[in-house]
């Protein structure tokens, strides 16, 4: 199936191997999506991505058609999602009931959680997922960390934390992860650095006498801003009233913004 590839990285060919070496249809998916990801695009390279991705598209089709078209990722809700990976008793859902509104089963024999357990924290308003993930450490559970914004390794050691990082290695998992000691961090610490590698910052729209929080990425300025309220708001933007610390000021569509900013904006 596989001809040469025209400048593949070496981590192509990794890859490669993988895909070679797998034993089960995910491992292969896997595989599979990470060559497509590293080859360079150009003229010379189209057939070989198009060969895989129609490879790989056969692939997920067999898996759905044995798992009776069951999807595991789970909807995106909130702001951005974080993945809570760790080994069975570590306080993973100890940490979940702690951040979250979640009410998962913490219990001290091994495996309690079973399928993934989803929690929403609340950050001066603004809300984020998280999602538990089971030890078993199943292909479908990781391709959940694959995708989310921020995966939280709970460890409490540091050979955990080191047989951690190679199990996200392994299996080609390039998400930013931070770690978190359940048992001896307090909940408020580990929140405010999740909150933190997220690179978001909250701002607040003011209409009236009403704010709303929203979160933004850090460094955003006031067109993201008004963007994300509506689109006309660029076009019909006149100015807009920034309220930091006791100060108001008089700013325009590319005033940076700070964390904590109320904002209220003036169209025509
Ligand atoms: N060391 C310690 N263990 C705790 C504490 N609170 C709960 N545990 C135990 O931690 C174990 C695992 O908790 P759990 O959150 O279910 O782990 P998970 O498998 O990672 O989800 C259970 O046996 C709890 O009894 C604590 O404050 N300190
Ligand atoms: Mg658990």
């Amino acid at each position: 199936m596989i001809s040469m590839p025209v400048n593949a990285p070496s981590e192509y060919f990794r890859a490669e191997e993988k895909f070679h070496s797998a034993r089960t249809k995910e491992e292969k998916i896997v595989a599979l999506e990470e060559m497509i990801r590293l080859l360079p695009r150009h003229h010379g390279s189209e057939n070989m991505i198009a060969q895989l991705k129609s490879r790989l598209a056969k692939l997920k089709k067999e898996k759905e058609g044995k798992k009776g078209g069951k999807s595991l990722s789970i909807t995106k809700e909130g702001e951005s999602q974080v993945c809570i990976i760790g080994f069975t008793n570590s306080g993973k859902s100890f940490l979940l009931g702690k951040l979250t509104d979640a009410k998962p089963a913490i219990a001290n024999h091994p495996y309690t959680t079973t399928k993934p357990e989803i929690g929403m924290m609340d950050y001066k308003g603004v809300k984020i997922q998280l999602v538990e993930i089971p030890s078993t450490f199943e292909p479908q559970f990781l391709s959940i960390a694959r995708t989310a914004d921020l995966i939280l390794l709970v460890a409490s050691h540091e050979k955990e934390e080191q047989d951690l990082r190679k199990i996200l290695a392994d299996n080609f998992i390039r998400t930013k992860y931070i770690f978190a000691n359940a048992f001896s961090e307090p909940p408020g610490m580990i929140k405010e650095k999740i909150w933190h590698n997220l690179n978001l910052m909250v701002v607040y729209t003011k209409k009236g006498r009403v704010s709303t929080p929203m979160a933004l990425p850090a460094g955003s300025v006031i067109r993201d801003f008004a963007q994300r309220i509506h689109k006309d708001f660029v076009k019909n933007f006149r100015f807009a009233r920034v309220l930091r610390k006791n100060r108001t000021t008089q700013a325009g569509l590319n005033y940076r913004l700070q964390d904590d900013d109320v904002v209220e904006i003036y169209t025509k």
